[in-house]
């Protein structure tokens, strides 16, 4: 077996039993382009037994990310259906290595995307938005990783809620947004975070998806990044994110 497939194997594994693993790039040495063979590997294995592909996430998007996690190229990941929370609805802790949550915000593409938009042909392409959460879950012990580990651990992608789709002619480059856990306020934050304005991370979606082949289609979810640091999870906790016009999204975290 090739390097690429034991680590995509690995990977796997760590991510489908929730069980850490150590580094095994902490020098860097991966080129990213080795990075994303891994992640695309990794993620055909959960397609053959049976994982629907349902779209894109993205990461680093947002200062508050980057400074978090010490790394500052925009990076993405794909998303299953397996991956998916039902809003309101609740997902066992169990899935988990050691679980932290981020508001973003969700794009549904009514039209393929595919290269290098322009901010316009991008939103024309959106069905729709909302207020999303992201359940990031790094497979290495202590959530440590190089930039290409996060990238072949698929951006750390674990689960995400998505709340009611509105339309995407709200102005949502500036919307307040809140990350909230058992009710209390825990971040607070804009959508601006995200370069400025979330659609420039669905321009990016664009042309990255297309680079490696897997150009954004029609039906898929495009989640823009985390606007604000992400916060740890514990069973028992009800965790949600409220944003000014577009409402809020959450789930329960079952112990
Ligand atoms: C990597 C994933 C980053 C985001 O929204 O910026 C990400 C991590 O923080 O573990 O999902
Ligand atoms: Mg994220």
């Amino acid at each position: 077996m090739s390097q690429i497939n034991q680590y995509a194997m690995l990977l796997d594994d760590a991510a489908r039993t929730a069980t850490e693993v150590s580094q095994f790039d902490p020098e860097g040495r991966l080129s990213l382009d080795q990075a994303y063979e891994i992640q695309a590997a990794s993620i055909q294995r959960r397609v053959a037994r049976g994982e629907r592909r349902v779209g894109v996430k993205m990461g680093f998007t947002s200062r508050a990310k980057m400074v978090q996690m010490g790394l500052s190229d925009v990076i993405w990941g794909r998303l299953t259906a397996g991956m998916q929370i039902e809003e309101g609805g609740s997902v066992d802790f169990s899935r988990f290595v050691h679980p932290r949550v981020e508001p973003e915000i969700a794009f549904v593409l009514k039209h393929s995307l595919e290269g290098d938009v322009t901010g316009p042909q991008a939103l024309a392409a959106v069905e729709a938005i909302a207020p999303a959460l992201e359940i990031i879950d790094s497979r290495y012990k202590d959530f440590k990783f190089t930039l290409p580990e996060v990238i072949a651990d698929n951006a750390s992608s674990s689960g995400f809620v998505i709340g009611a789709w509105r339309d995407p002619r709200t102005d949502f480059s500036n919307l307040g947004l809140t990350l909230n856990i058992d009710g209390r306020v825990v971040q607070v934050g804009s959508t601006a975070a995200l370069l400025g304005h979330p659609l420039r991370s669905l321009v990016a979606a664009a042309r990255l998806s297309a680079q490696a082949g897997e150009p954004l289609q029609a039906g898929w979810i495009v989640m823009a990044g985390g606007a604000t640091p992400a916060e740890w999870i514990k069973p028992g906790q009800y965790v949600s994110v409220d944003m000014e016009q577009l409402g809020s999204a959450g789930f329960h975290v079952r112990g």
